[in-house]
């Protein structure tokens, strides 16, 4: 059978999970709160990453079944943590360009948010940039529509895509998350460093807070901390875990 229909049944099956990865923040080494990040748990091809189904349910339309899913599975999460730990705890979901174009996208937002009690402002948004540019005056409405609500939108693996940048001021952003492919890249050359500096150097004149992405190393944790980045994520820190696992990150001081 296509992958494409199996995954219409991942959800009634319970093949769908999340994991969730801290993001660490910078000046005092705390857990700020954590990305959900979606697998899907197959009978037989076992764990199938999002990079493989996400463009498959984007084509299908399931995307938004499954976005939804993923958005109250996130909040439940957080509110369930808020409780055993007795203080909000920030979750960050990323969001696909169909699911965000899609009609009634702010509405389940707000419903979610109703129904499992969670404040707005632990909610963040991650969006790609290919996002913001496909249909830039319709997306500073809609984002800020959201930020009405009171959630906070990251733009996702910044420097990958095309963002204009006459459009990325006008954008109601909060902040940006550094692609991890210049982390990676940040000691093979001096010109890949000050990609690095540019790119914190333009969140500052934003004003965005920077999530530095794809952390493996003490090495670029330092240069990262000089460059004045606000937070950082990555297997230096942690891989993504299951909550229980995750559970134990939160007090954690790193
Ligand atoms: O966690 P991993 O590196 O395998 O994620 C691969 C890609 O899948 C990343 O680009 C990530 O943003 C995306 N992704 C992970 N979880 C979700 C999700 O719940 N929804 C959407 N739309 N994308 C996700
Ligand atoms: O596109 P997005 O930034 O949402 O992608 C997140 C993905 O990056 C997750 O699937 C996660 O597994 C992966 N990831 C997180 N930290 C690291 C890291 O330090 N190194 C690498 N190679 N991948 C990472
Ligand atoms: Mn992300
Ligand atoms: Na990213």
């Amino acid at each position: 059978l296509e992958l494409g229909s199996q995954l219409r049944h991942s959800l009634e099956r319970d093949e769908l999970t999340l994991l969730y990865q801290p993001m660490v923040q910078m000046c005092d080494g705390t857990t700020a709160g954590f990305e959900a990040l979606l697998r899907w748990e197959h009978p037989e091809h076992g764990t199938v990453s999002p990079n493989t189904f996400i463009p498959i349910a984007e084509s299908n339309g399931l995307i938004i079944e499954i976005g939804k899913w993923v958005l109250r599975k996130a909040c439940q999460q957080a509110m369930r943590w808020q409780a055993e730990f007795g203080r909000p705890i920030m979750i960050s979901v990323n969001v696909s360009v169909r699911q965000l174009s899609s009609t009634g996208f702010v509405e389940a937002v707000t419903e979610t948010l109703e129904a499992t009690k969670l404040q707005p402002e632990c909610l963040k948004l991650e969006v790609t940039e290919s996002f913001l540019m496909q249909d830039p005056e319709s997306t500073i409405e809609l984002l800020h529509q959201l930020r009405r609500i009171g959630l906070t939108i990251g733009i996702d693996d910044f420097g990958t895509g095309y963002s204009s940048l006459s459009y990325l001021h006008r954008m109601p952003l909060d902040i940006l998350k550094v692609d991890r492919s210049f982390v990676e890249s940040m000691f093979d050359s001096e010109k890949n460093a000050s990609l690095i500096r540019s790119i914190l150097a333009l969140a500052k004149s934003l004003e965005l807070n920077v999530v530095a992405e794809g952390v493996e190393t003490l090495a670029q944790l330092q240069r990262l901390q000089d460059l004045g980045c606000h937070f950082v994520q990555g297997f230096y820190f942690s891989q993504p875990v299951k909550p229980e696992c995750a559970s134990e990150l939160i007090d954690h001081r790193w």
